[in-house]
């Protein structure tokens, strides 16, 4: 059984080859692959962030710790995805114009993908158009947005008004989160629910859509 902290260690210090080591091994083990993510990668990259907030790190940083997440969330990914279930609904997924943070998205729908939804991945940086197009053209009756950023929240709220002028809002139901959002922030903007982990996104898409 390898030593967890290490995985924590290893996207805190942006090191992707023991990240991905250390994975694969816990995997080998047994360790359930939800604990990694949670114990382990999760605290770590809240530590980045606060590091990043006291000037102790910075931009390269953020990226060397992303990187070595992204490497091992691969190996988890198909862990996390139910094999051969009827899709419970169709999620268009992204994270909004003007941001580009996608790891608690890749999260959310790796896990909604466990959870039986069929995933159309729009991105990063996915304008509202990019959002009703994926509704009209591909029949999603899940919108889930991600925002990282203070500055991008405001593009969740132009988005569904982008929904409503499309005349497409009724046909979908619209779900958000991401660090800087709050159940009272989803409210005000009119969506239809908000997760505040990736694992929580799963049973808010079942109760919204049932
Ligand atoms: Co940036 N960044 N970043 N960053 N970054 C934050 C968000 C920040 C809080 C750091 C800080 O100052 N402490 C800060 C935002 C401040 C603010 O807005 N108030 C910040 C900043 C300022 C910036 C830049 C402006 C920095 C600069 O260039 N000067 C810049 C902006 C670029 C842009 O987007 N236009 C920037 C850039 C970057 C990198 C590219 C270097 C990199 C992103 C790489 C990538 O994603 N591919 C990066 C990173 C890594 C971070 C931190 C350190 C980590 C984010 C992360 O991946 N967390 C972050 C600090 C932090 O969050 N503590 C920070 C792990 C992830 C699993 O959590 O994304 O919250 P999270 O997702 C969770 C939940 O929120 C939820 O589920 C997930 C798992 O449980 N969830 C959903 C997320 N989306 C959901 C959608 C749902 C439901 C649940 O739909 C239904």
């Amino acid at each position: 059984m390898p030593d967890l902290k290490q995985l924590h260690d290893a996207v805190l210090n942006g090191d992707a080859k023991t990240a991905k080591s250390v994975t694969e091994q816990a995997i080998a083990d047994g360790v359930e692959p939800l604990k990694l993510v949670q114990e382990c990668m999760v605290p770590a990259m809240s530590e980045v962030g606060r590091r990043f907030e006291c000037n102790e790190y910075f931009v390269p940083e953020l990226l060397l710790s992303a990187r070595a997440m992204k490497a091992a969330l691969e190996l988890i990914r198909p862990l996390l995805t139910a094999a051969g279930a009827q899709p419970a609904g169709r999620v268009a997924i992204g994270t909004v114009k003007g941001d580009l943070h996608d790891i608690g998205k890749n999260l959310v729908a790796a896990m909604l993908e466990g959870g039986g939804y069929e995933i159309i991945d729009l991105g990063v940086n996915v304008t509202p158009e990019q959002f009703v197009a994926a509704v009209k053209e591909k029949n999603a009756n899940i919108v889930a947005m991600s925002a990282l950023l203070t500055t991008t929240m405001p593009s969740m709220r132009t988005t569904v008004e982008a929904l409503k002028s499309a005349g497409v809002r009724k046909q979908v139901k619209v779900l958000v989160g991401g660090a800087p959002i709050t159940q009272r922030y989803a409210e005000e903007i009119g969506a239809d629910g908000f997760a505040e982990s990736a694992a929580g996104a799963v049973p808010l898409a079942k109760k919204v859509v049932s």
